[in-house]
């Protein structure tokens, strides 16, 4: 008689790796290829680090993605905040639906959710191409792809493009804690000193993170009707004068009436971090990739760098961030 097998253990999405079709497979593997952060490899496309995972969604959304002018595309550097802008976004152009912020999707659904990343969330599908035609204008979309990468009708269509940015030093050590929950179970966690090594590299997915920044800051200098520069730190610190700016840059500024009526103050509590961690879907659900939801909530404060790199990492990280950034006017 056979013992039973223990059922095989189910891999998240977001670990396994896709075979990507042959003409992927050419493409990678003539590109510089190093060891990822979560057991993966990374590959140096179009001068950006991309993981194997990621490639098909990356390539797929470059080639088949036609924006329209209606659209808002939120681009982001990794851990700068991208799940709070998202539920910002959302409930900003979409509030002439859901007046009742008792009963706002926010409380139900996690922000990655109702705003799908290009790359990560809509392209994945190697066989069926989604059909985006019915989707209510403005389609809100997220991508983590930096500007030379974006889908051309991104740059051409006139559509609006968000960008956020976030202290480098913070937006680091998010991305630690952030990856060392997703590595699989039985690898260990990836020192401090490891990821800091391959950060300053430049390594990391779609790093350098610099060069990530300056491409979408010269962007928003040169097309400022088009493309919105943001950084987390300003949105912490102004939250509803950012909130009103964001409006009157996505053409639906907030009337006298609302403006009566609190709807600015009732946006930012919906989307607080308070708020949306202490929800019971982004407690305890899950991303249809596998990704704990609680994942994309840890602080969400600034400053936390302090807890984490000594006096040594902080001059490093601001000396490459001071001779990367130098005369191009941003500063962080
Ligand atoms: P992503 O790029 O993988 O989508 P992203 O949402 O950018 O992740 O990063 C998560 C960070 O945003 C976390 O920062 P921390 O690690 O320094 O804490 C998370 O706590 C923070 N965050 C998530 N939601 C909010 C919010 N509503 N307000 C402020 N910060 C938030």
């Amino acid at each position: 008689m056979k013992t039973p097998q223990p059922p095989p253990p189910v891999v998240p999405r977001y670990l396994q790796e896709n075979e990507p079709c042959q003409e992927d497979k050419d493409l990678i593997s003539s590109l510089p290829t190093e060891r990822g952060w979560i057991g993966n490899s990374l590959h140096k496309y179009q001068g950006f680090w991309q993981a194997t995972a990621h490639m098909q969604g990356v390539l797929a959304c470059q080639k088949h993605f036609r924006a329209l002018e209606s659209d808002i595309i939120l681009v982001t550097t990794p851990k700068s905040g991208t799940t709070w802008l998202k539920a910002i976004l959302f409930a900003l152009v979409k509030r002439a639906h859901y007046l009742d912020l008792r009963r706002h999707p926010l409380l139900t659904e996690n922000p990655h959710v109702l705003v799908p990343s290009l790359e990560l969330d809509v392209y994945t599908d190697k066989q069926v191409l989604p059909d985006l035609s019915s989707l209510a204008p403005p389609r809100l979309f997220s991508t983590h792809l930096p500007y030379v990468s974006l889908p051309d009708s991104v740059k051409h269509s006139g559509c609006k493009v968000v960008y956020l940015c976030r202290d480098p030093k913070d937006a680091f050590v998010s991305l630690w804690h952030f990856v060392n929950k997703l590595r699989p179970v039985g690898s260990g966690t990836m020192s401090l000193y490891e990821a800091f090594d391959k950060f300053c590299r430049g390594v990391s997915s779609f790093g350098p993170f610099w060069d990530h920044v300056l491409g979408f800051w010269k962007e928003s200098l040169k097309r400022p009707e088009s493309a919105f520069f943001i950084k987390f730190e300003e949105m912490k610190q102004e939250p509803a004068l950012q909130l009103r700016r964001l409006a009157e840059f996505l053409g639906c500024p907030f009337s006298p009436e609302e403006e009566t009526h609190g709807i600015v103050d009732g946006i930012l509590r919906l989307c607080s971090f308070d708020n949306l961690s202490n929800l019971v879907v982004n407690k305890s659900g899950k991303l249809p990739a596998g990704l704990e939801n609680s994942a994309f909530f840890r602080k969400g404060e600034v400053g936390d760098w302090t807890n984490y790199l000594t006096t040594e990492m902080v001059k490093k990280l601001d000396s490459i961030t001071q001779d990367k950034l130098h005369g191009s006017g941003l500063k962080f």
